[in-house]
């Protein structure tokens, strides 16, 4: 007989005494310790257990809704999702965080020591992979139905150290201790073909039809992961597949005593999952990286499509089941996949899933580089995944067919367009086939989108004027400024109200009227040196170093790029040393600046750039005459953790790419929203960061994205403004001497020689530029009240570029899909009983 319990007692235990009860409960039958014996590990699982208990109930309500209603639910596909540390994130969405402090205060346990044994789950490279995690977040915060469907890596990203000033990777094991906020569904699995040929047959009523026959199969099983909202009464499930053997063991091998061999094939099946490519760009005929594109593409269309069925409709009514949303060209594959599923397994008409496909999809672009542009080799394609290769053929001919019927006798046009690139080796075009299976395709800010359109998609844009959309990207203030910022947050409680952490958007711009108030500015100040001290503490354990919270912390964090262009900062700081040693008592407030951030382990100039930042670093340090006014410190394993301590700490916050090539940054808003003032070039989202502050606000240097484009038409040469600028000649000069490599003049030559000889990223065009804002910032830094208001003006500013803003603007213009009305309560533990 069933025991009678509260509907809603999940929900009801929210105590401190009954939040340290079920820790204790945990702690003692979950790990089999007691205080005693428990170590900070078994801690850290008992607490998680008992918060991700409290997260259940909502969670099993938003599944049973998702499952059994009939609204329109949106997918996210993405290859990577970085969440970040979920503990503390997970206790500020319930409304739990003092309750769960003092419940183990109670029995002698420090949350703060909790929050801090977290490992991060590293399932991404950068800003694709956090965006996704950020628009999980809003979601599940404005009650959006949703899911995110990703991939469960066994490592991550690889961690960063630095030994010899140079980056050293080490394995992410993040699994290593368990991961406690997960639910394993071993009976939550599909089976995904590879290779194998097909054969056409005619089936029973006379209908050409294909039958694929897959040389391997691995089965892939769900891991979920609880994305909760803000105070909202939807939890997202953030499903990830992870790769096993169909049979544990090959028993005929086995049975002729090659008993290694027998497991062979178990080992090559989990290794599809095994590793993030720690890469954020294209790397050419990586066939894992293909495998690991379909694999987690086909579980995820084959269970929304499961859970479509369950709810009793039709195949072709997919897509009103389901907005699938593509991050990027990394899950594109799944356009050919539906079609599969839709033809070959369920019987419909070509056209039919053709319609029903491109409905259902929608297709973001997160880049402009044309070398990033995700392609492969079609013999390769064609190996792994024979009969989505026909059927990319296939939507290739019928679409190259209205394309001639369009615009007659363009054959260019026709080849510009086709999804095989035909100029060399053959390829597919993921872009092109994202495109033309989705009835949408969005850039990340306003000037990536024209550029996309007059550019990379400048003939699909010509050929349909009203697909491409702008949808600036955003950042989730709860872990950007709730979390991560306490006393910002503490004193925007006090002057805003708490509804600024719902309704950034429409909230914060009621800032700008306190940057007149004095008494205001004072204690902004005073929280951005709290701030500081803090961050300077993290410095001091990571690098030894000291930096001083009083002079003006200059940060750079974001991946290591030549087009981000770290070491025009670098170049700026030389500069600076030059002009220190030649002008010893010039007026110059003391600056640290401050770099973070990874290079992909096979990028030999961006491993380069860290060595160069490290040796600048360590050169300034031994200069006693400088050094309390220049400093530079590199922090090593730039994630999540770790930004949530840099924003906001950051006085100046650097985005200096060039321009055209950033499609949007989003580290940019982070800093903004922490009350950082930015020093940018007009690229990516810094031109509305720019608009939404205005000149006064923002410090403007460089070319823009015309006039960059105009210069390299021209036949741009880095060689006349080496020629006709001394300062930089000097610069470059004491980077090849030794200076900042112990004497080794020949460690940067490479870095130096591409910048005299092609400079692609033209540093030496705006180099100049660049030195002469620096000066404005120095000026404007002098007067300390108008910095206060100035960032505080930034905050007040920063309200569009809320994450929420970003994914009403997709729930309106590419998904059409509505909150949830209010949610019942219809599952609860009281239905456990069978
Ligand atoms: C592709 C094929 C093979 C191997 C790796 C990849 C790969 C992996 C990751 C390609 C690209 C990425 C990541 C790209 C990325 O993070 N782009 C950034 O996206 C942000 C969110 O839209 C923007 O703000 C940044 O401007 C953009 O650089």
């Amino acid at each position: 007989m069933a025991i009678t319990i509260p509907r809603n007692m999940a929900e009801e235990k929210t105590s401190a005494e009954v939040l340290g009860h079920d820790f204790c409960h945990h702690l003692y039958y979950s790990q089999g310790k007691i205080g005693r014996t428990a170590s900070l590990y078994d801690i850290h699982m008992a607490a998680s257990r008992t918060v991700r208990d409290r997260i259940l109930h909502r969670w099993m309500n938003t599944v049973h809704h998702l499952v059994s209603d009939d609204f329109r639910v949106v997918a996210y596909l993405s290859a990577e999702f970085l969440i970040g540390p979920q503990m503390s994130n997970n206790l500020l969405c319930l409304g739990l965080t003092e309750a769960a402090r003092q419940g183990l205060s109670n029995n002698g346990f420090d949350l703060d020591a909790v929050i801090s044994q977290e490992i991060e789950p590293g399932l991404g490279n950068g800003g694709l992979g956090r965006l996704a995690a950020c628009y999980l977040d809003s979601l599940a915060s404005l009650d959006i139905p949703a899911i995110g469907y990703g991939i469960h890596y066994e490592f991550g990203l690889f961690s960063q150290a630095i030994a010899d000033g140079w980056q050293v990777e080490q394995a992410d094991r993040w699994l290593r201790m368990g991961s406690p906020w997960e639910l394993l569904r071993p009976d939550m699995a599909y089976e995904v073909g590879f290779g194998g040929h097909t054969t056409a047959y005619t089936d029973g009523q006379g209908r050409y039809s294909v039958r694929w026959e897959p040389a391997q199969v691995i089965r892939g099983m769900a891991c979920d992961l609880p994305i909760p909202g803000y105070q909202s009464q939807l939890t997202i499930p953030l499903r990830l597949w992870r790769a096993e053997a169909v049979e544990a063991f090959d028993l005929a091998t086995y049975n002729t005593g090659d008993y290694m061999g027998a497991v062979l094939g178990k080992i090559k099946s989990e290794n599809v999952t095994k590793v993030l490519y720690p890469v954020d760009e294209m790397e050419a005929g990586k066939r894992l990286r293909l495998m690991q594109q379909f694999f987690f593409v086909s579980c995820s269309l084959q269970d929304m499509l499961r859970i479509h069925l369950l709810k009793g409709k039709t195949p072709e009514a997919f897509n009103e089941t389901y907005a699938v949303q593509l991050n990027d060209t990394h899950p594109a594959v799944a356009v050919a996949e539906l079609m599969r599923l839709l033809v070959d397994t369920h019987g419909l008409a070509w056209e039919q899933a053709w319609e029903t496909t491109r409905k259902a999809f929608a297709f973001t672009n997160h880049t402009l580089l044309p070398e990033a542009m995700e392609r492969w080799p079609v013999g390769m394609f064609g190996k792994l995944l024979p009969r989505h290769l026909e059927i990319i053929y296939e939507i290739n001919r019928r679409f190259l067919d209205e394309v001639r019927a369009m615009r007659t006798g363009d054959e260019d046009l026709v080849s510009r367009l086709s999804l095989i690139d035909e100029s060399g080796e053959r390829y597919v075009r993921m872009a092109h086939l994202a495109c033309v299976g989705s009835h949408a395709i969005n850039g990340v800010a306003s000037l990536h989108t024209e550029l996309l359109k007059s550019t990379v998609l400048k003939d699909f844009h010509a050929l349909w004027p009203d697909k491409i959309l702008n949808v600036t990207n955003g950042v989730t203030p709860r872990r950007w400024v709730a979390l991560s910022n306490p006393r910002l947050a503490a004193l925007l409680d006090e002057s805003l109200g708490t509804e600024w952490i719902r309704e950034w958007e429409a909230t914060s711009s009621r800032l700008a009227a306190y940057a007149g108030d004095a008494g205001f500015r004072a204690r902004w100040r005073e929280i951005k040196q709290a701030n500081k001290f803090s961050l300077a503490k993290v410095a001091k354990e990571r690098t030894g170093m000291d930096i001083d919270p009083a002079s003006l912390f200059d940060i750079q964090v974001k991946r290591i790029h030549e087009y981000k262009r770290q070491h025009l900062n670098v170049l700026h700081i030389v500069s600076r040393y030059l002009k220190l040693k030649n002008e010893p008592h010039a007026d110059v407030p003391p600056r640290t600046f401050i770099f973070a951030g990874k290079a992909a382990p096979s990028y030999f100039m961006a491993k380069l750039i860290i060595r160069l930042i490290t040796g600048v670093s360590v050169a300034l340090e031994k200069d006693k005459a400088t050094r309390d006014r220049l400093k530079v410190a590199f922090l090593p394993n730039f994630n999540v953790g770790l930004g949530q301590i840099i924003y906001p700490a950051a006085n100046l916050s650097e985005q200096i790419s060039l321009a055209g090539k950033e499609a949007s940054g989003t580290g940019n808003m982070k800093f903004m929203m922490n009350g950082a003032l930015t020093i940018g070039t007009l690229d990516g989202a810094n031109v509305e960061i720019l608009d939404a502050v205005g000149e006064q606000d923002f410090f403007l240097f460089g070319l823009d994205a015309h006039e960059v484009a105009k210069a390299k038409a021209a036949g741009y040469s880095p060689r006349g403004c080496f020629d006709n600028d001394p300062i930089l000649r000097e610069a470059l000069g004491l980077i090849s001497s030794g200076f900042f490599s112990d004497g080794d003049g020949s460690l940067f030559q490479p870095l130096v020689d591409s910048l005299l000889h092609r400079d692609e990223y033209m540093l030496l065009a705006d180099f100049g530029s660049y030195c002469a804002c620096q000066e404005r910032v120095d000026a404007a830094w002098r007067d300390q009240d108008a910095w206060s208001a100035s960032s505080i003006r930034n905050v007040a500013g920063s309200g569009r570029f809320s994450s929420d803003r970003a994914i009403r603007e997709y729930c309106r213009n590419i998904w059409d899909v509505e909150p949830m009305a209010s949610l019942g309560d219809e599952v609860s533990f009281r239905d456990c009983a069978a």
